[in-house]
């Protein structure tokens, strides 16, 4: 058996971050213990790598079979594992679909982050306490780049919620001394990014286009600026979050905005191809409200914790475009 660092537990270990974030924390020599749903079908392939290794599944990493709903499970776990280190990314992730389904969001963003927060305030040894925030906190910006001092003005019922987890972790903080950080995230990508997040859709199309296996691709605003990072950088600045003697809360960006449009053209040059002749508008992709543009300032995380991002813009959508073409292969 061996000696373990420290004990983390994770709930959606399963996503982009929280499969990046396991591998960096077994790296660290931390024992992880991650929290999955029952479900009838697997969707495990970002840590399937890991399950399948004798020396690290069951040895270094362990799942627990849980829900977010289902608070007697979720204690249960806090029990068994008694984490250092509390790491919350689960929860309805896709602000489009929060319009659809406000209610469900609103319960498993705001009200599951509650929920957790006081799981870990009766914990006998509190962990620190890591929490998913998202620049959709911002909505629409007054600011040109936006930092954790910025006005809250969210234009999404998964910006409003999570707007509401900024506040809890600030109050459970100020309340109760819990140790609880507040990642206040800009957009990150990375070959793992899920289908149905704009940068991943336009690489997948990209390459079936270039394959001849699919003629076009249908996107909702064109028009809009967002702050693209790597997925791997955002969650070595979730771990340094956790070693500072105090809690904070950090905005984790490049400090950069590309257009919409601008990642097209990076995305289809790569397979030779210009994305004016394939790309076209469908109403069903268009959102009631969103912002315009969201940058983050990310100073303060630079300063206090010496984070860095290690990947450009265009190396981050070289690196999707060449997963997404192996894939297609
Ligand atoms: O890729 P997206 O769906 O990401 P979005 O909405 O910015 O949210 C992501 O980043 C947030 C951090 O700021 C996270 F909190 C959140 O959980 C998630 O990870 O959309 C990016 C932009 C939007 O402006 C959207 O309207 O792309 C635009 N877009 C245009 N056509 C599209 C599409 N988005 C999607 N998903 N699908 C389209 O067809």
């Amino acid at each position: 058996m061996d000696e373990f660092h420290k004990t983390a537990l994770v709930t959606g270990i399963t996503g982009q971050d929280g499969s990046y974030l396991t591998e960096l924390l077994l790296k660290k020599g931390y024992q992880v213990h991650g929290v999955v749903r029952r479900s009838s079908s697997f969707n495990r392939w970002r840590i399937d790598h890991l399950i399948k290794d004798d020396r690290i599944y069951g040895n270094k990493l362990y799942l627990h079979y849980a829900d977010l709903n289902d608070d007697a499970s979720l204690r249960r776990i806090f029990k068994k594992v008694g984490p250092d280190e509390f790491y919350h990314l689960a929860g309805q992730s896709h602000v489009g679909l929060s319009f659809e389904i406000p209610e469900l969001t609103t319960q498993e963003i705001a009200g599951c982050t509650v929920k957790l927060l006081e799981i870990c305030r009766d914990q006998e040894f509190r962990p620190k306490i890591y929490l998913a925030c998202s620049s959709e906190i911002f909505g629409d910006a007054q600011e040109p780049h936006q930092n954790e001092e910025s006005n809250f003005n969210p234009t999404s019922p998964y910006g409003a919620s999570k707007a509401f987890c900024v506040h809890m972790g600030r109050i459970f903080r100020q309340s109760y001394g819990l140790f609880v950080c507040n990642g206040i995230l800009y957009n990150h990508e990375s070959p793992r990014r899920g289908e149905n997040f704009v940068t991943q859709k336009i690489v997948r199309s990209a390459a079936e286009i270039a394959a001849e296996k699919k003629d076009s691709l249908e996107l909702g605003n064109l028009d809009v600026e967002r702050d693209w990072g790597h997925a791997k950088d955002y969650v070595e600045g979730m771990w340094q979050m956790l070693q500072q003697e105090n809690p904070n809360d950090y905005v984790l960006a490049t400090g950069v905005a590309h257009s919409l449009r601008e990642f097209l053209s990076v995305a289809f040059e790569y397979f030779e191809l210009d994305y004016r002749n394939f790309v076209s508008i469908n109403n069903r992709f268009l959102r009631p409200n969103e912002p315009q543009r969201l940058c983050g300032d990310p100073s303060k995380a630079k300063k206090n914790l010496g984070w860095r991002t290690t990947h450009s813009f265009t190396e981050i959508i070289h690196d999707m475009c060449l997963s997404a073409k192996a894939n297609i292969l």
